[in-house]
């Protein structure tokens, strides 16, 4: 009855006012995956993946990129990057101290490094100059960061997102999942967000969303899915394999675009808030939760066996 009367009350409110797509995405009940539509891996051939099997990051397929040191609401440090029983892990803590900058001596000359404080430490890894790709179908299997504040995301982007031409063809970011709804029972507690942003950032951006997605089960506990198959035409999104949404606006990229895992701190200028996230602010006090870990058990990239070269003369 609740959730009837406030679905009713957000259709109200979205009706009246004009409302930007992260609010409308903000205001919208989160659902379930479809029971019916499932991906057809039928279509499509495994081109690149990482299962991460190895002792450490496997860095001829991606690049840690030592020059962000701050970012939102906290640091992002390589050490908080490791590889760990057949996942990779990316740690997410207080420090209080700054951790060390092993780049600084070498590169303070032409890189205009923000310092290392005190504060929230995470990380990134991004393919960008080592792997992309044009459609398929892009999958990653991971068990995600529990904390309030915390912002993990598996994304694809590429530079064309910053061409404002109008058009996101060029270039679009693709967001697969991004988490920030923990323990955030009013808005979805253990929601996944699923969107898409093209054309520029700040006052350009444009972007549109499928909103929030409910799992069956904990994607703060258990293994999950996270999927989007990419044609010409749409993104489609889907959580273990079951369709969740679709989406087209703006014009779907047409362009190579690399892969990114993330978590990120709520806030800015290195000082965590609940700003943004609406996820609260984490306190300074270690609990059960900290370090936060970000398990990621591969990423898996596939193409449409219709798109692949004729290498066994089977196809056009
Ligand atoms: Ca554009
Ligand atoms: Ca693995």
């Amino acid at each position: 009855m609740f959730r009837s009367m406030m679905k009713a009350f957000l259709a109200v409110l979205l009706t009246l006012t004009s409302l930007s797509t992260p609010l409308t995405n903000f205001l919208s009940l989160p659902h379930l995956p479809s029971k019916t539509k499932t991906v057809d891996m039928n279509q499509f051939e495994l081109v690149w993946s990482d299962e991460f099997d190895g002792d450490s990051l496997d860095r001829s397929k991606w690049s840690y990129e030592w020059w962000i040191t701050e970012r939102k609401g906290g640091f992002w440090h390589e050490d908080m990057i490791s590889v760990r029983d057949g996942n990779l892990v990316i740690s997410a803590q207080y420090f209080d101290h700054p951790l060390e900058n092993r780049y600084y001596e070498q590169w303070h000359d032409v890189i205009d490094f923000k310092p290392y404080r005190a504060g929230w430490y995470t990380g990134q890894i991004v393919t960008r100059d080592k792997y992309k790709q044009t459609y398929g179908y892009f999958e990653t299997r991971c068990i995600l960061p529990a904390a309030t504040g915390l912002w993990s995301a598996f994304w694809m982007m590429n530079e064309g997102v910053y061409n404002v031409d109008g058009s996101g063809q060029d270039g679009t970011e693709v967001d697969v999942f991004e988490s920030f709804y923990y323990k955030d029972h009013w808005w979805g507690a253990d929601a996944i967000s699923t969107g898409i942003h093209y054309d520029g950032y700040g006052d350009d951006e444009k972007g549109d969303s499928i909103g929030k997605s409910y799992l069956a089960g904990d994607p703060y506990k258990e293994y999950n899915t996270y999927g989007v198959e990419w044609s010409p035409e749409e993104y489609i999104f889907y959580i273990n394999g079951h369709e969740t949404g679709r989406l087209s606006t703006g014009g779907v990229s047409q362009n190579p675009e690399f892969l990114l895992l993330s978590v990120e701190f709520g806030g800015k200028d290195g000082v965590q808030s609940s700003d943004r996230t609406s996820t609260g602010k984490i306190s300074k006090t270690p609990d059960e939760n900290w370090p936060a870990e970000f398990i990621v058990d591969y990423v898996r990239c596939y193409q449409y066996k219709s798109l692949l070269p004729a290498a066994d003369g089977i196809h056009p």
